[in-house]
């Protein structure tokens, strides 16, 4: 296990209200632990109850359904897969939950502009509220409807995303008009002076970004954003990292950790963002444990709730993708052998995590606890230095926090050395580590 040394960045907390605090507070300079351990339980049950709705809209045809298959990491004739097809598909709003975490719901919902579905009495006939913001699809450049929509979502206080679907189409049609060298084979003199001598992917993808950006714009959208995305290649999607970070930006604070927790692991940065997230909580989770009755570990014993350790230690497993189910899949995908990622893997894999593993790593912890009070002390916040002072003469709370701590660094780091892994002799590096 990581040193605790390694990891001494303060980092951030959790937004807790000022009653919350207060009342740990109190309950702490009363020498009351089980009180405060309650109230941070009550704080993660709470956060555990919170839902994102994600409505996924546009235009009969243009890659809704295909689009929610693949945030939630499905193939469109998977079992539970969103219903996809040539003609008018989908008729009313299908919640479809996240595979990998029920706190995410992706709605498809159906076409704007058909005679179904009027563009003034959409947004009433899906129930708007139900959703925290909207993606809207087009397959080809933005139209009117698009335009209405975001802007009757924009006068509600809501946000939305422009998605432009089927790049590949785009990319592939673009391809034809050069030869097998890449060479322009158009000669016409629009053809020439709009287009490079020689083809460039990334040149045919920036010009469908401005092109859908300006029209957007014609129609009365103020600094429009739009993200390129392929069904067949979602997970690399063309504007993955700018779409993440845009999204992350700007989701509430308490919403963001449920966004993140089944993102598929395709970049550096999506890893960056859940360790950075879920970190955030340790601090509760080591107050929420403290304060039950003593575990005996050999030498040693801590008075430390197991079950809360076994639940979160299971939780940083599933979320870097070190479950057994999440490593067959991936495997599948980057075609290799699952134990050539399963030998880069040094943490225990989700089902692997049981109570006699957590008094293991206690045990471990515990050894070093005298230690661990005064690194404590220098790692918390400063309005947790109070709070740390009062239970760090119960051993439980540091002992339990730089094991959270370090657990989740190493899993972070497992599940680094798993997409280097999968990663390793395939093309796909250059998206995938953007
Ligand atoms: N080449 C390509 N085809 C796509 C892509 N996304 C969707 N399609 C195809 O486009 C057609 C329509 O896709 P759907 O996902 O059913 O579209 P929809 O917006 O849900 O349609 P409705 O439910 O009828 O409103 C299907 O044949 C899909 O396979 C993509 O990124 N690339
Ligand atoms: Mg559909």
């Amino acid at each position: 296990m990581a040193s605790a040394e390694a990891h001494l960045e303060v980092e951030a907390l959790p937004h807790i209200s000022e009653g919350d605090m207060n009342e740990i507070r109190a309950a702490l300079e009363k020498g009351d632990l089980t009180a405060a351990a309650t109230k941070a339980h009550e704080i993660l049950a709470n956060e555990e109850k919170i839902q994102l709705h994600i409505a996924v809209t546009g235009e009969s045809g243009s890659g809704k359904s295909s689009f929610v298959n693949a945030v939630r990491g499905l193939q469109d004739h998977e079992e539970g897969a969103a219903e996809t097809g040539v003609t008018e598909t989908t008729m009313e709003c299908s919640p479809y939950p996240h595979p990998q975490d029920s706190h995410v719901t992706v709605w498809d919902l159906p076409g704007i502009g058909t005679p179904n579905f009027r563009p003034d009495t959409y947004l009433k006939e899906v129930q708007f509220d139900r959703y925290d913001f909207f993606i809207i699809i087009s397959s080809s450049r933005f139209t009117c409807n698009a335009a209405t929509l975001a802007k009757e979502i924009q006068a509600q206080g809501k946000r939305f995303y422009f998605v432009r679907s089927k790049v590949d189409q785009d990319v592939s049609n673009e391809r034809r008009l050069y030869d097998e060298e890449g060479v322009l084979k158009a000669k016409g003199k629009q053809a020439t002076e709009t287009r490079p001598q020689q083809f460039d992917e990334m040149a045919v993808l920036a010009s469908i970004r401005q092109d859908c950006e300006r029209k957007l714009a014609d129609l009365g959208i103020r600094s429009p954003q739009v993200f390129l995305v392929c069904r067949d290649d979602f997970s690399m999607m063309y504007n993955g990292p700018r779409l993440l970070k845009t999204f992350l930006d700007d989701l509430p604070s308490e919403k963001k950790l449920s966004f993140l927790r089944p993102l598929a692991i395709t970049s550096k940065e999506v890893l960056r963002k859940k360790k950075e997230e879920l970190m955030k909580y340790v601090l509760l989770k080591s107050l929420a444990s403290c304060g039950a009755s003593a575990v005996h570990t050999g030498a040693a014993s801590a008075d430390v709730d197991i079950a809360i350790l076994v639940t979160s230690l299971k939780e940083y497993c599933r979320t870097f993708g070190l479950s057994e189910e999440s490593l067959q899949k991936l495997a599948k995908q980057v075609n290799k052998p699952v134990k050539e990622l399963k030998a880069v893997i040094k943490t225990p894999l989700d089902h692997e995590i049981t109570k006699d593993v957590v008094i293991k790593l206690l045990t471990k912890s515990l050894g070093g606890a005298v230690q661990y009070t005064s690194l404590l002390m220098k790692v918390l916040p400063e309005e947790w230095q109070a709070i740390g002072c009062l239970v760090s003469a119960a051993i439980a709370f540091p002992t339990t926090f730089f094991l959270l701590r370090n657990f989740l660094s190493d899993a972070a780091d497992d599940a680094e050395r798993v997409l280097q892994k999968a990663l390793e002799g395939t093309t796909q590096k250059s998206h995938l580590w953007s």
